[in-house]
């Protein structure tokens, strides 16, 4: 049995991405739907027996039209070669509302025998070419519906979450021993998983801490593969033990947190013993130029010389520039974005000066991103020091808040 494993694709994300004026497309968006195509393609050519997606499908739980139409056209390749493709909805596809449909419900009301939806825990099997696989499923445990319970009253925060976890527990362990032995199992689940390790772009919860879940939790007798999705970078946190525990990682690179982060998928085979493969998927490169002029004669050659040795073609660039003297040396920009006209996106130039090494300053700030801009701020200010986590904290929720957007 072969089971292609694909995670936290973020359709409908355009960051660092300019419109292509023929189509009307920002080139940024079709990004990961490449790298989501070239994953499924893979994975029709290795002959998987099903495709389970782990979610996190779009940037948020409404996504456009249009990335919901090439969704379903990129999904299209399955139901031709007669792939099963089961869909698990992710903490950015729940919607915050109780009640509401994530959009990916969208695809379960079709009927279609070929595309299974989990948006609720549950455990069913399923039909393959190379028979039958059991599968229990835990889409991100919300704490919402919880929290708004009576008994939930008394609760503080991280208690509320260490219940959800308690009770996904006990639902496992529940499931798994009503499991056919005889048969290959896997548990697929969008989690947070404690000492896992993150790649940065993960969203993290507003108000209640994310329910967090112990390796442990997922050793199950009779599980032959667990298939997380969350966290964005490759990983099998039960190295040398079994069953493999593993986060696909994300597909495509969110920003220059994720620079030098391969990215890809997994295909699982489970026969006597599971092996698992990472396949590396095609993401944008980003790039860090850093320059450091500060003991040359003449910045501006040196800048340019830097810059021509880099391959900066198709790339999302990054420019830091050290300075001896900012006021006085004429940098010339235009010659800088004129040098860089074949990368992807220049997405920031930077200066930083020696003379004011503690005050950063920074112009060109078409990227300039909301907690650097605020840091900067606050190093001026010497009477916002003690605050500053507490500032930070502020802004990354604000942060948060407004990628729901
Ligand atoms: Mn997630």
């Amino acid at each position: 049995m072969k089971i292609g494993h694909i995670s936290d694709l973020h359709l409908g994300i355009d960051n660092y991405g300019k419109l292509n004026s023929e189509t009307g497309i920002n080139k940024r968006f079709l990004d990961f739907f490449n790298t989501f195509e070239f994953s499924l393609q893979t994975c029709v050519e290795k002959n998987v027996d099903i495709i389970l997606l782990g979610g996190d499908i779009f940037k948020n739980s409404f996504p456009s039209p249009t990335t919901q139409k090439m969704f379903a056209e990129k999904i299209s390749v399955l139901l031709k070669n007669k792939i099963p493709l089961v869909i698990l909805t992710g903490n950015h596809d729940a919607p915050m509302s109780f009640g509401k449909s994530s959009p990916i419900e969208l695809y379960s009301s079709l009927g279609l025998e070929n595309i299974i939806v989990v948006s609720k825990p549950d455990s069913f099997t399923v039909k393959t070419k190379s028979g039958v696989l059991q599968l229990v499923c835990l889409p991100w445990p919300t704490t919402a519906n919880f929290r708004t319970k009576e008994e939930a009253k008394t609760f503080s925060r991280e208690e509320i979450s260490q219940e959800v976890v308690k009770r996904c527990n006990f639902w496992l362990v529940q499931e798994t021993k009503k499991l056919d032995k005889t048969l290959p199992s896997v548990i697929l689940a969008h989690v947070n998983i404690r000492n896992a390790q993150f790649s940065g772009t993960e969203r993290k919860a507003l108000i209640t801490p994310d329910p967090t879940f112990e390796v442990s939790d997922f050793k199950l007798e009779g599980i032959n593969y667990v298939a997380l999705g969350h966290v964005h970078k490759f990983q099998n946190l039960n190295e040398k033990y079994f069953p493999p525990v593993v986060y696909p990682g994300s597909i495509e690179r969110i920003d220059f947190g994720e620079e030098k982060n391969e990215k890809g998928f997994v295909i699982a085979e489970i026969s006597e013993e599971t092996r698992f493969e990472f396949i590396k998927t095609n993401p944008r490169e980003f790039l860090t130029i850093e320059i450091d002029t500060k003991n040359s004669e003449d910045p501006m050659k040196l800048i340019v010389k830097k810059i021509e040795s880099e391959n900066v073609k198709n790339k999302i660039i990054r420019l830091r520039i050290l300075l001896k003297d900012f006021e006085k040396k004429q940098i010339d920009k235009q010659k800088i974005e004129e040098l860089l006209k074949e990368c992807f996106y220049l997405a920031k130039v930077e200066f930083l000066i020696e003379k004011e090494e503690l005050r950063r300053r920074s112009f060109v700030t078409r990227d300039f991103s909301l907690e650097d801009s605020i840091k900067t701020y606050i190093k001026k200010k010497e009477n916002l020091f003690p605050y500053k986590e507490k500032i930070l904290k502020k802004v990354e929720n604000l942060k948060n808040k407004i990628l729901e957007e």
